[in-house]
């Protein structure tokens, strides 16, 4: 009964307006007598297209075939172009809660309404690769967001680094073409690791504080579930006062940040292309929602120039401890699609659209690309894509703008304003009437000149101060990231110059990849290094959320001769602590324990390997001999040990472990002699089975560091 409960409510919970709304164009497939045409006509064979014969054998095809003929037309038309940008990707539901209304700042119904419930669809996305390309390469990661607001649609197309590599948005097609694969041969497919990117990168001061963070772990998340999402771009928040306010906006993940190790990303991408779309779908399909806290930084208008900054900078953050974030909110994605492509393909995102409470800022990226995104819709989808359902918004929709390729709706009465019903009128004087200044009265001086200014020209500090904020097995993690990518370059003068880039940041820095790559060591720095830090840089700075094995994949493995209360014990304190547990066996048609129970794996141990899992776990048993001498096994859990996860051993696989990982730092259970659990390195060994509840707890602790 209570789970019966639970499935009602989960249900209604899922059930945002938007999802109500789509419903209207969500169609199981009919119950017919059978197939028909496009047109409704009985399809009386689909597999032998019309031909001439004579009664017996086959001669060529005919033309007049309409059934074959509509269904290779169709066929060759399914594609529609692929993003320019952020091509591969994936997109699910869910809706918002505000937790906090801020009347003080906006007069948006969003940020006011604490007991709304605001329909959300997320994609998630990288950025260099095509629409086939694989999840877990070096990139950044769209975070774009579009909330269904009674008030209509509000986009925020963000991403997971909260920084940018230009300032101007007319610089964005050198850039883009730049990282995407080389014009002569089309090489390579999701990576930067080329030498078009670093020459642009070289020659482009402005794009060193995005570099550090690229070659950061935040370009290699373990999941989406794992990163936080940034607006990038200043907006600002307006109030029914008509005071102004700028705004950045924040997304803090509950899981906190986790990255993947470089070694474990590339082999993923081989692996399970699809890891992070996979991750993504099994949590939601299992119940485990994603969730994210919504904050916002906010300056008054007072403040704009208080900083060595420009706050409309894009390649600048606000530093926390100068703009301290506030919390307002909950993202909450719960439901996958129905229809990838007319919900992920088909859905658009424009930075222009706000609703009214929300306003741009002369950010010189956002303005541009509030011209951008409309206009690339209009190549993608045309000019009606925002009747497609998944962009259409769930307020009434209601103005003169008509036909055009591809119109759906049919609508009856007079097409221009003003008519003589009064129909659909402008709203400024409603807004006017309850007091709102719905558009910021904004006093524009006027050049006309194309500059930027002082402070745009600064382009070190907040490198610096990324990198000073990394804690030391960041920074090797993004010396190795710069080492690995330099390491590709075909010119010797681009290495040259992108590690003269590197030393403006760090000589260290500069010192360490010039030696890997084999480049120059610069003898100083070429600026100095003003030594300050700042919170919420480093990933530890989400050490803050209790480390948690909600959601996490361990696989237990196993072979004939396996304890079966050991495993089963752990199996269960595992589940209880919600983790996902994948059984990995010798074979997958079955394996016998000791007191011979046949259990059939979730997969062999060629079937799927470590870099799937956050950490494995082997019972023990005599199972343990077929183990040993199995050469994958000790792959999968030298593998696991050298991508730093935790590896849990019970019993006889003590030794198991003590063999495949001969390391004289590493202590084991039975050094000690006792039945208490050892825990080194994330190695977590225990001879007795009397505590798999505490000892699996302690093995995610420890692998989480
Ligand atoms: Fe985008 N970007 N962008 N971008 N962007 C697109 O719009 C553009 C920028 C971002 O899941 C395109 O619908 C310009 C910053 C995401 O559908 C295009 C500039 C940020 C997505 C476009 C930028 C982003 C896009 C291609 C420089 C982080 C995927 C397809 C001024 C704040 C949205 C499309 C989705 C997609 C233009 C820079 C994020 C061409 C001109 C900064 C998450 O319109």
């Amino acid at each position: 009964m209570a789970q019966v409960v639970e499935k009602v409510k989960d249900t209604l919970l899922n059930e945002t307006k938007k999802i109500r709304d789509l419903r209207q164009d969500t169609y199981d497939l009919p119950v017919t007598e059978g197939m028909t045409t496009d047109h409704g006509t009985a399809i009386l064979d689909t597999d032998n297209w019309l031909k001439a014969t004579d009664g017996t054998n086959p001669g060529p095809s005919l033309l007049e075939d309409q059934v074959a003929r509509e269904k290779i037309m169709r066929f060759d038309h399914e594609r529609i172009p692929e993003r320019v940008v952020h091509a591969r990707g994936t997109g699910v539901h869910g809706y918002f809660k505000l937790t906090k209304a801020i009347p003080e700042y906006s007069y948006a119904g969003v940020l006011n309404d604490t007991s709304r419930t605001t329909p959300v669809f997320v994609r998630f996305s990288t950025v260099q690769g095509s629409k086939g390309s694989a999840d877990t390469v070096r990139d950044v990661r769209g975070f774009a967001i579009k909330f269904y607001t009674d008030e209509g649609n509000w986009d925020i197309v963000g991403n997971n680094i909260p920084v940018f590599f230009i300032q101007d948005a007319i610089k964005f097609p050198d850039i883009i073409h730049a990282v995407k694969p080389e014009p002569h041969n089309e090489i390579p497919q999701g990576a930067s690791a080329h030498t078009s990117f670093y020459d642009f990168i070289s020659l482009q001061p402005e794009s060193t504080h995005m570099l550090m963070w690229v070659m950061s772990d935040r370009a290699i998340p373990r999941s989406y579930r794992t990163m936080q999402g940034f607006g990038v771009n200043t907006y600002t928040l307006i109030n029914k006062k008509g005071e102004r306010h700028f705004v950045k906006f924040h997304w803090d993940p509950e899981l906190g940040v986790h990255s993947l190790v470089w070694d474990e990303a590339q082999k993923l991408a081989g692996q399970d292309p699809d890891f992070h779309r996979k991750d993504l779908e099994e949590a939601l399909n299992s119940g485990a929602p994603a969730k994210w806290t919504f904050s916002v930084q906010v300056l008054p208008e007072s403040k704009e120039n208080d900083f060595d900054f420009d706050i409309l900078d894009a390649t600048k953050i606000w530093p926390e401890e100068l703009v301290p974030k506030i919390p307002i909110g909950e993202l909450i994605l719960n439901r996958v699609v129905d229809e990838f492509f007319t919900e992920v393909e088909q859905v658009a995102f424009c930075t222009s659209h706000i609703v009214p409470g929300v306003g741009f800022s002369d950010d010189p990226l956002l303005q541009g690309r509030n011209f951008s995104y409309f206009d690339t819709q209009l190549t993608r989808l045309g000019p009606n894509w925002e009747e497609l359902p998944i962009n259409r918004p769930v307020c009434p929709v209601m103005n003169f703008n008509r036909d055009g390729a591809m119109r759906h709706k049919i609508t009856k009465g007079v097409n221009y304003w003003p008519n003589r019903f009064g129909t659909a009128a402008p709203q400024g004087k409603k807004f006017h009437a309850e007091g709102i200044i719905a558009e910021y009265p904004q006093k524009i001086v006027g050049i006309k000149q194309r500059l930027r200014s002082a402070k745009f020209q600064e382009h070190y500090n907040q490198a610096q101060l990324f990198y000073n904020s990394l804690h030391p097995h960041e920074k090797d993690h993004l010396i190795k990231a710069l080492s690995f990518e330099l390491n590709k370059l075909e010119e010797a003068d681009v290495v040259e110059r992108m590690i003269d880039r590197l030393n403006h940041v760090d000589n260290d820095l500069a010192s360490q990849v010039a030696l890997n790559v084999g480049g120059e060591i610069p003898k100083a720095l070429a600026i100095p290094n003003h030594g300050k830090k700042a919170s919420g840089i480093s990933q530890d700075d989400f050490g803050s959320v209790i480390p948690t094995i909600k959601s996490r994949k361990i696989a237990i493995l196993i072979a004939d001769g396996f304890d079966l209360i050991g495993y089963e014990g752990i199996k269960a304190a595992l589940l209880s602590g919600s983790a996902v547990v994948g059984t990995i066996g010798i074979r997958k048609s079955g394996v016998k324990s000791a007191s011979g129970k046949v259990t059939k794996p979730d997969f062999h141990f060629e079937g799927d390997r470590s870099t799937s899992y956050d950490a494995i776990i082997i019972p023990g048993g005599e199972h343990v001999k077929v183990l040993a001498a199995n050469g994958r096994v000790i792959h999968w859990i030298r593998e696991a040990f050298g991508h730093c996860k935790p590896i849990g051993a019970f019993g006889e696989a003590v030794d198991l472990v003590k063999a495949a990982l001969p390391l004289s730092q590493l202590k084991f259970a039975d050094d000690y002699n006792s039945a208490e659990a050892v825990s080194s390195y994330g190695v977590v060994t225990a001879r007795s089975y009397s505590l798999p509840s505490a000892a699996a707890d302690l093995v995610i602790k420890e692998g989480d560091t």
